[in-house]
């Protein structure tokens, strides 16, 4: 054993610039409601609702009540073969929330193996009805699916799949990304120009026959690569073209999913429905990690043929279903029932729109986007240090205004709680741009 040189050299930390860290570490031992608390006591708002997590606020009494007698009451059980009564109690919430015509629900414990499942769902889906030509999958620039191999394949980001590019798994295709500062910069929620990029999938279906792609998976509005609301009429056309070569949709809703967006789906939202969605993050209010994808009837029910003793999907996770995630999960969907958070969320959209965009005028600033509840102010980047600015920013937000911002390169991107006050979302915006202003 090799003893680490200094008592936090030994967690190699994901996403992130650990040797810099290591200079100064930002470490977090405890939280309530919408801050953080460091160890010396020091309160910090969150204005990231953890990772697009917390919707409701951290360590709400309900859900910890819940999380903590689930774990003295049925700690595991077996996921295979046998179940537990929370899981099942959760599948049927989740769905009876989702859009008509989703009718199952399959387990996992992230975003990242949410998306790899649902892509495997369709690949076998197909196969199953007796389509196992069905193999090509197609993503889209910028998009961010997880890290696993499947999501990193379909996904968009260039750094994220660079080191790995010769293993990334064959047969996947991209639309390009809709990101478009002179046709769409400033714009307030959905872009009108646009939606004609939806039918780069036609042109996939020229090159490759649509009877050779399995499905086409999208984030309704693209989250890790900044804040990408969909032009108006995309969505809706991206569906008119799935339909019409028989080509699964799948809606990556990790981050728009349980109130985001004001509704419980972006699916909802947008009046578009997809034939999967993959969830995490919201559903269980980030408290125990837990993910799922939600199936149309018409996928689930292509597996169930063949004899009844057999296993129609041969997948899962030893922790699918998990009793604790999915106790955590179902007091998250009460709470979010119980104190109205999606419409909490629907009535918070304008005021935060509006204290975004009045950052446009901003000289260093170069673009504001915004949906629902998620939004990102685009920084220029210092010239031949791409990154350096957004994260002097964030290092300056946490130690001088304790405020907890999220920057991706130059990004600084935002998710607000669901239940946010609005004279706490004005003060960190009043405190960022005093940050803004006090950078080079
Ligand atoms: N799909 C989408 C759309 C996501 O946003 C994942 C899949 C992967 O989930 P897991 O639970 O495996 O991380 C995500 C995760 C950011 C950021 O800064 C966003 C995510 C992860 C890391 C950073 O926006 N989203
Ligand atoms: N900004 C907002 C909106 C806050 O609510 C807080 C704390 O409540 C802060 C910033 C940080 O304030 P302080 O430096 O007093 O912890």
């Amino acid at each position: 054993m090799t003893a680490a040189s200094s008592p936090i050299d030994a967690y190699w930390m994901p996403f992130t610039a650990n040797r810099d860290f290591r200079k100064k570490p930002r470490i977090i031992s405890a939280a309530s409601g919408h801050h953080y608390m460091l160890s010396d006591g020091t309160r910090l708002y969150d204005t990231f609702s953890g990772l697009w997590t917390s919707g409701v606020g951290h360590c709400h009494p309900k859900i910890v009540e819940a999380v903590q007698s689930q774990v003295a009451k049925l700690d595991i059980a077996m996921s295979f073969q046998v179940g537990n009564d929370k899981a099942f109690a959760l599948a049927e919430r989740v769905t009876s929330l989702a859009p008509d015509g989703f009718s199952n629900c399959f387990f996992t414990n992230s975003g990242s193996e949410s998306v790899d499942t649902a892509l495997k769902i369709a690949l076998a889906y197909h196969r199953a009805r007796g389509e196992a030509n069905r193999t090509r999958l197609i993503g889209r620039e910028k998009g961010y699916h997880g890290v696993n191999f499947g999501g990193m394949s379909v996904g968009g980001i260039a750094p994220n799949r660079k080191a790995f590019s010769a293993n990334l798994i064959p047969g996947v295709d991209h639309l390009r990304h809709t990101l478009n500062l002179q046709e769409n910069a400033f714009t307030r929620g959905q872009p009108a120009w646009g939606a004609h990029l939806a039918d780069d999938l036609e042109r996939l279906v020229a090159l490759h026959d649509g009877s050779n792609i399995a499905a086409v998976i999208v984030e309704p509005v693209s989250g890790s690569a900044g804040v990408i609301p969909p032009p108006v009429g995309y969505l809706e056309r991206l569906r008119d073209i799935c339909d019409q070569h028989g080509i699964l949709l799948i809606f990556d809703e990790v981050i728009t999913a349980f109130g985001r967006l004001g509704k419980a789906f972006a699916a909802e939202r947008f009046g578009v429905t997809p034939d999967l969605i993959t969830t995490a993050k919201g559903l269980t209010n980030g408290v125990v990690p837990m993910g799922c994808v939600l199936a149309q009837k018409h996928v689930h029910d292509a597996f169930m043929q063949g004899p009844e003793h057999m296993i129609e999907l041969f997948h899962g996770y030893t922790y699918s279903g998990h009793p604790v995630a999915a106790a955590a999960g179902l007091a998250a969907l009460n709470v979010y029932e119980e104190e109205g958070i999606f419409e909490q969320a629907s009535a918070l959209q304008q005021t935060f729109e509006d204290i975004l965009h009045s950052f446009a005028d901003h000289d260093k600033v170069i673009d504001v986007r915004n949906f629902g509840l998620m939004g990102v102010i685009d920084l220029a980047p210092r010239d031949g240090a791409p990154g350096a600015r957004g994260l002097e920013i964030h290092k300056k937000c946490f130690w001088e205004e304790h405020l907890v911002v999220r920057n991706a390169m130059d990004g600084l991107q935002f998710s607000p709680f669901l239940n946010s006050n609005v004279d706490e979302m004005q003060q960190s915006f009043e405190a960022i741009r005093r940050v803004i202003d006090s950078v080079d």
